[in-house]
């Protein structure tokens, strides 16, 4: 592997690991906007950074179980219907550092901003499919395909040097309601190396390993990717598995994220002064769910207050309305008084009722994924 060749990077970042390069914001610059500035999005790589210079002969293959296989120059998905999604990206192993704390984990340690929320402009892969001839709400091609595997560029060790992949069910992808893009811009910017240049995919609502950066090759296959991080890594296990008794095959790999809330205006340790203070952060949840509420409490969880959500500035947000960023993580706020040293929590409901678990000691599991527990920080008052 050579990681001769990586992109600038902005200081700003907090780095995870050098080699793959992973990193986070600090918590406090995610809630400055809605939308997460490129320079200040998390990264995550398995491997180094590949280099796409030839852009006019980069073509993807879309091969496998259908009639006519075809080989995608940029300008065939750019001749397609362009589309703006605002969707957040998450992280599976985000908070996994506070899940670690309870008991060890193996994997990067995130701190809470394994998270971030673009605007995605791209083609609908279903739109793509069609093109190849798969139709839309297809969910069995006639040859048997069930599943549309991505198959990356980029070199990583977990699959003995060979590309990151991953896959999602054909009637995901060729729903145009599910929103899957191949994404050639973030932001507004083509996208940068780092998110994946020249085309990556974005699976709206879903834990990012399965919105694969660099795509090379797609497969219309009849069982899910048989890859690493479809199979080995990213499924979330039992605290009673340890490394000694793990049998990967008896879960099924992590989808959906779970609904998710973290207070960003404060780090893990804070000294105040006494008096009031405005509570910040943000709230997301998998699956298209809106966030229905975010509780908020200044004495440890046992009393609550409801804090004031906003996709666009100043306007109080109701889950599931149809003007809504469907796929797209909402800030939070409320002012709270702190008249002594205390332990703020906060929580969110989304719009199937869903709650987030008390303790992270209940959902850890050996490879710290999917930290959802109630976000504590502690407030020491000074005078
Ligand atoms: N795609 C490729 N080709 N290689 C990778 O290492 N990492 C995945 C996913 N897609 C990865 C990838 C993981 S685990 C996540 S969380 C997201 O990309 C991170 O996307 P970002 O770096 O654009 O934030
Ligand atoms: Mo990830």
């Amino acid at each position: 592997s050579n990681y001769s060749q990586e992109p600038p990077r902005h200081p700003i970042l907090q780095i995870n690991s050098r080699e793959p390069f992973n990193a986070e914001p600090p918590r406090s610059a995610l809630i400055s906007s809605y939308v997460t500035p490129v320079d200040f999005f998390y990264k995550r790589n398995h491997g180094p950074i590949p280099k796409v210079d030839d852009i006019e002969n980069y073509c993807i293959l879309i091969r496998g179980l259908f009639e006519n296989p075809k080989d995608l120059f940029m300008r065939d998905i750019r001749m397609l219907p362009k589309y703006n999604i605002t969707a957040t990206l998450q992280c599976a192993g985000n908070r996994r550092t506070a899940m670690s704390k309870a008991r060890m984990v193996k994997g990067v340690g995130w701190d809470v901003a394994a998270i971030g929320n673009a605007v995605w402009g791209g083609a609908k892969l279903a739109d793509v499919l069609e093109l190849v001839g798969i139709p839309k709400l297809t969910s069995v091609t006639n040859s048997g395909g069930k599943h549309v595997e991505f198959v990356s560029i980029d070199r990583c060790k977990e699959e003995n040097g060979g590309p990151y992949k991953a896959s999602i069910p054909l009637s995901q992808a060729t729903n145009p309601e599910a929103d899957v893009l191949l994404a050639y811009e973030m932001n507004g910017e083509p996208l940068n190396r780092d998110h994946g240049y020249p085309l990556r995919v974005v699976v709206p609502g879903v834990i990012g390993a399965r919105s694969v950066k660099w795509l090379d090759a797609i497969n219309i296959i009849a069982e899910e990717c048989q890859g690493f991080f479809m199979q080995k890594d990213y499924k979330m296990f039992p605290p009673s598995v340890n490394w000694d008794n793990i049998n990967w095959n008896t879960r099924r790999p992590l989808m959906d994220f779970p609904v998710q809330c973290v207070i960003c205006s404060l780090e893990d340790v804070n000294v105040l002064k006494p008096g009031k203070v405005k509570i910040s952060g943000y709230a997301a949840s998998g699956g298209g769910r809106g966030i229905e509420r975010v509780d908020v409490s200044v004495d440890g969880g046992k009393n609550w207050v409801e804090a004031f959500r906003y996709q666009k500035t100043g306007i109080p947000y109701i889950a599931d309305h149809p003007s809504n960023d469907k796929w797209a993580w909402v800030l939070f706020e409320v002012m709270v008084d702190i008249p002594h040293s205390i332990q703020i929590v906060a929580k969110a409901v989304d719009s199937a009722a869903n709650v987030q678990p008390e303790n992270v000691e209940t959902i850890w599991n050996l490879r710290g994924v999917l930290n959802t527990s109630w976000h504590r920080v502690d407030v020491r008052v000074g005078h």
